[in-house]
């Protein structure tokens, strides 16, 4: 296993860009605390964010630039702080900053905080994103420069409290708090969400929220709820290979990263498999992003000016000793074989 970004602070949740000549990580900060480990994730109880970075990939120890959003200047947020990423806007230059907090009713929201500068440090907006909820923000933006939210987490990411009325409007059901999820015979998992964000600001969502399908490769059918080694938990990610979309996200529960693969932005996705198990991992949680990074004084190769690799960034608890909730940002190569699937180097 490769070694921390950092030892100094704890730090999970990597969301990683290529941003300029630098490799960019944007974590959750994990802090120290009394409160007891739950399945709602109270023990969670971050504050703040800090922005990584890298001039090369082994570099360590990662420059941290500090902090770049504190959970007390956000209006909207009263607490937890969760895994946050950002995208440079493709029609303003300026970063943008997703994060997710529990808002003054303690329902989890997405919020958007901007940036003249990859580092920081962000202004957030005054409120939340107006129909946003739940957790765990993946920002993307496509070829043709249209950006999308990915998000959801099941569980202490209450994506199973929501429902949505015949008017297209969602519901909160505080009564599904908790480890609660869909089971059963022929009932299908709670899948992700996907929303495309407004340009040119990309400060609100533009139409619906859909669904992110994943079907099972062999009956073609939305993966069944009662799958925990395959069914989406949290931590939606989204990257681009080969004209392919490939979604990528965490089963909690059963601690795999796996990934499935479609022909646009929202999908259908067909299951393809997983890149991270139990045993590369330790503690409760796992959560990661795939980023390509020119080859060259990025990868430690300086003599080399062509071509690319790709690296998973995730977190694990070992320097805790294993403590869930004070996790340390890694990096591992992956590569591609010639189906396309992906695979640890
Ligand atoms: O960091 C808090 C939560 O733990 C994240 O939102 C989840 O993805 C899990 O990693």
């Amino acid at each position: 296993m490769d070694k921390p970004l950092v030892t100094d602070i704890y730090t999970a949740d990597p969301s990683a860009h290529v941003f300029g000549d630098k490799i960019y990580v944007y974590p959750s900060h994990d802090r120290e605390t009394d409160i007891q480990f739950n399945d709602n994730g109270d023990q969670y109880d971050m504050v703040d964010y800090h922005v990584l970075s890298l001039d090369r990939i082994d570099k360590r120890p990662a420059t941290d630039h500090g902090v770049g959003l504190t959970a007390s200047d956000i209006p909207w947020v009263s607490k937890q702080t969760w895994a946050p990423d950002a995208l440079q806007n493709p029609n303003t230059g300026k970063y943008q900053l997703y994060f997710p907090a529990r808002d003054k009713d303690g329902i989890f929201r997405i919020g958007v905080a901007t940036s003249d500068k990859p580092e920081g440090p962000f202004k957030p907006e005054a409120d939340y994103i107006k129909g946003s909820f739940s957790i765990d923000p993946c920002s993307f933006v496509d070829e043709d420069k249209q950006s999308y939210l990915y998000f959801g987490g099941i569980w202490g990411g209450q994506l199973q409290c929501w429902s949505k009325n015949a008017d297209g409007t969602m519901s909160f059901d505080d009564s599904m708090s908790g480890p609660k999820e869909p089971k059963g015979e022929g009932v299908a998992a709670l899948p992700a969400k996907v929303a495309k964000l407004k340009a040119p600001e990309l400060l609100e969502f533009d139409g619906e929220v859909q669904d992110m399908q994943i079907l099972d490769p062999d009956t073609m059918n939305p993966l069944p709820a009662d799958d925990h080694e395959r069914r989406f938990f949290e931590a939606p990610w989204m990257h681009r290979y080969q004209g392919k979309y490939y979604f990528s996200y965490s089963t909690g529960d059963t601690h795999n990263i796996c990934y499935a693969v479609g022909d646009s932005p929202n999908g259908p996705f067909v299951y393809r498999g997983q890149v991270l198990q139990e045993k590369d991992v330790s503690g409760w949680t796992t959560h990661h992003s795939f980023v390509e990074v020119p080859r060259g004084k990025l990868t430690g190769e300086d003599e080399v000016t062509s071509g690319t690799r790709w690296y998973i960034f995730y977190h694990s608890c070992d320097v805790s000793g294993g403590v869930s909730h004070l996790r340390s940002v890694r990096v591992s190569e992956v590569k591609y074989d010639d189906k396309g699937d992906i695979h640890l180097a």
